[in-house]
């Protein structure tokens, strides 16, 4: 496509062949160049994707590449400096989860990109994910009536530490690296949250971080939820990576379960449809789900750039998640629920 938005993606990583395949598949843009500061990775990717504008150094990569978008797909530790590079150079950027390592790094990199007057969003994809969305269907279209409670949840004994080593290292981990996507579903389908209550242990003791969490989330408008997470949870047929759905309205239910069946309950009766995701050509199971959901946020992303509107998962809608994590830590920590400041307008 001849005027197909120009992009560059920072990391030739474990997740970032994901990236790569969907923009691919994503019509409207291409990937021109690629950055990593492991040379055999770079080289490795670059090979494997047909792509010959490679660079050690991202500022150099700005400075002699005329780029629509970049995509950041490194760990946490870099992302702050790297989305402030974009706005400094006034190229609009993606950020993987999680967005920054604090919530005053995230707060100071969403100020940055609207001072430099460019588009940020973050790679929050659970949300994308097509189970995910057709529990959002359920719920708008008013079947159920007023959601009151919800569980979202996911449980799983899935070896994540093998694709992604550093999990196990962080002094945090289940909440700040899938806990983010699970409390981000929560606000996606109950609405915002005003207070949090959290409980967390450390099941495997090969690793440092937390590895169960429990969060008691009162929503605005009255709603409770609890979202739970366990990578600790051996079970007959493991979910890996699905995330399941319990919520009960006032005039209904809508469940998510295991194998991506959804049951709508109303006085009339009960309806179960399969909402199982594409498996994509480059897709492997049981990932397949998160792939597809890959595809989706980066078509928004290029469907946002298009029309110049904020992107649904934005540096500024992604605060309310982070500072979701944050206080599920605190509450862990003092064992006091934990009240959250409403959110800007
Ligand atoms: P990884 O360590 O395998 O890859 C990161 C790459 O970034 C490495 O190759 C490293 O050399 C490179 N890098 C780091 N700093 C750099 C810099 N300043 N400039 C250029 N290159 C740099 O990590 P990963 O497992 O691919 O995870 C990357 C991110 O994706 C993490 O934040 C993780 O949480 C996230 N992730 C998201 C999902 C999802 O579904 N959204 C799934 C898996 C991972
Ligand atoms: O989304 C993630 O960052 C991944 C996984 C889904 C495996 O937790 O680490």
């Amino acid at each position: 496509m001849p005027d197909a938005l120009r992009g560059a993606l920072i990391s030739c990583g474990f997740f970032a062949n994901n990236h790569l395949h969907a923009w691919h598949d994503a019509d409207g843009a291409g990937i021109v160049a690629l950055c990593d500061t492991d040379a055999s990775r770079l080289h490795a990717v670059g090979a494997r994707f047909g792509i010959e504008r490679l660079y050690a150094d991202a500022e150099r990569m700005f400075a002699e590449e005329r780029l629509d978008f970049v995509d950041i797909a490194t760990t946490v530790g870099s992302h702050r400096a790297l989305v402030e590079m974009a706005a400094r150079q006034k190229v609009a950027a993606i950020c993987q989860k999680p967005f920054a390592a604090t919530l005053a790094d995230a707060e100071a990199m969403v100020a940055c990109c609207a001072h430099a007057g460019v588009t940020l969003m973050v790679h929050e994809n659970f949300r994308w994910q097509t189970p995910i969305l057709a529990v959002r269907r359920v719920i708008d279209s008013g079947r159920i009536g007023a959601p009151f409670w919800g569980r979202i949840s996911f449980r799983s004994a899935y070896d994540v530490f093998s694709g992604q080593p550093y999990l196990a290292q962080g002094a945090r981990f289940i909440i700040e690296d899938l806990g983010i996507h699970i409390l981000d579903v929560a606000r996606f389908l109950l609405g915002e949250v005003a207070s949090v209550t959290a409980r967390t242990r450390r099941v495997n003791p090969a690793i440092r971080g937390e590895d169960v969490a429990t969060m008691l989330l009162g929503h605005d408008g009255d709603v409770t939820s609890v979202v739970d997470c366990s990578y600790a949870t051996r079970l007959e047929r493991d979910p890996f990576p699905e995330t399941l759905v319990e919520i009960d309205g006032t005039r209904g239910s809508v469940r998510l379960s295991q194998g991506y069946r959804l049951t709508v309950a109303d006085r009339d009766g009960a309806i179960t449809s399969d909402v199982a995701p594409l498996l994509l050509p480059w897709a492997t199971r049981p990932w397949h789900n998160i792939q597809e959901s890959v595809l989706s946020i980066q078509r928004h992303w290029v469907a946002c750039l298009r029309a110049g509107c904020e992107p649904a998962t934005s540096g500024r809608d992604n605060l309310r998640t982070l500072a979701l994590v944050q206080a599920s830590y605190d509450s862990a920590a003092t064992g006091q629920t934990v009240r959250l400041p409403a959110p800007a307008l």
